[in-house]
């Protein structure tokens, strides 16, 4: 019984970082990345080349991601759909470079969710 009830506790954990709740803490050495409508916050990120992971906080009323792409618009790494008022973690791998940030929602990019991420 005790090892059931100790493995439903790991699941349940697992399930809540996958699921970004509302609850979330961001992650030690993460990059915080605010999205709204419709922007990205700061729209200058930074991360460390390597694994950089994001900490993402939807702020806005929609349902944002954030999707990185190479200069030749080729999609690299796209994250989860984050609901309004919620937040995810968003791993990804990443060389040094400059990339460009946008939401992948119908019209979001448009309206000005778009964003520089430097890598180094
Ligand atoms: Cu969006």
């Amino acid at each position: 019984m005790r090892t059931i009830a100790a493995a439903l506790a790991v699941l349940a954990l697992a399930e809540g970082g996958a699921c970004g709740g509302s609850g979330g803490e961001q992650p030690a050495g993460s990059v915080k990345v605010v999205l709204a409508d419709f922007s990205f916050t700061p729209s200058q990120i930074q991360a460390k080349a390597g694994s950089p992971e994001f900490y993402l906080v939807n702020e806005g009323k929609s349902s944002h991601d954030m999707t990185i792409m190479d200069s030749s618009g080729k999609q690299l790494a796209r994250s989860e759909l984050v609901q309004p008022g919620n937040t995810s973690v968003f791993d990804t791998k990443l060389s040094a470079g400059t990339y460009s940030v946008i939401c992948s929602q119908p019209g979001h990019a448009d309206a000005g969710m778009k964003a520089t991420l430097t890598v180094s």
